[in-house]
């Protein structure tokens, strides 16, 4: 049985994501960040990432996390390089060289692109974008983003997909960290090849249909 703790308005997007296109059966508990509650530890709390019975699955006390028959994990990135490994389908790795190309591309998402790309994200979240320092944010994550976003964009030079020409996992972790760049059309415009690959990862079926779920959730 596999088990995603966490909510969608998380970075659990991106097993829950790969689980979808590989149409595998799983289970997602709803486990909220706990600086989302007035009082994580009060009787009626929902399961938050305070929770002891949490910490149990993660003493990280973060989302997402993973459990498979007792095994547990943590880390976006490795569950759902876990979950590629464990099943099959399209969008797992299907040899070393794979592999090592999907880890490559995920370890440019989360060393070169999302923290900038989270920078934009809260300045947009918090209503900061016409105040100076905000500005002055938007700025510096643009400027961040350019080299690594360069390089995508040549990569993508006639390629629909980052590897092995379909859709894969890298395709995943690299398109959710590209996400939280979205509402800051600079960041994005100066590369067509990109902006073209996240439309296209963003038309699947499986993330048209987890996003109608994530909307769905309380904000
Ligand atoms: N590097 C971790 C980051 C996990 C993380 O920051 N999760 C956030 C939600 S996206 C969280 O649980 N925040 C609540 C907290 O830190 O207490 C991963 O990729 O899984």
């Amino acid at each position: 049985m596999i088990t995603i703790y966490g909510v969608l308005r998380s970075r659990a997007t991106r097993p829950v994501w790969l689980l979808d296109e590989l149409g595998a059966e799983y289970e997602l508990v709803p486990v909220i960040q706990s600086y989302r509650l007035a009082d994580p530890q009060a009787a009626d709390a929902a399961l938050n990432t305070a929770s002891p019975a949490f910490l149990a699955v993660n003493p990280m006390g973060q989302v997402p996390a993973l459990d498979h028959d007792g095994f547990c994990l943590a880390e976006s990135m490795a569950i759902t390089f876990y979950l590629s490994r464990a099943l099959t389908g399209e969008a797992c790795p299907r040899d070393a060289r794979e592999e090592g190309e999907a880890v490559q591309w995920a370890l440019l998402a989360t060393s070169a692109v999302e923290t900038p790309a989270l920078d934009i994200l809260y300045t947009y979240g918090k209503g900061e974008t016409a105040t100076e320092a905000g500005q002055a944010k938007l700025a510096a994550a643009t400027a961040a983003l350019a080299r690594p976003y360069a390089r995508i964009e040549a990569h993508l030079q006639g390629r629909d997909w980052l590897m092995g020409g379909r859709f894969t996992v890298a395709d995943i972790l690299l398109a959710e960290a590209v996400r939280y760049t979205q509402p800051h059309a600079p960041a994005l415009a100066p590369f067509p090849a990109l902006s073209a690959w996240i439309a296209r990862c963003q038309a699947r079926p499986a993330f048209v249909a987890m996003m109608a779920r994530r909307n769905a959730e309380p904000a």
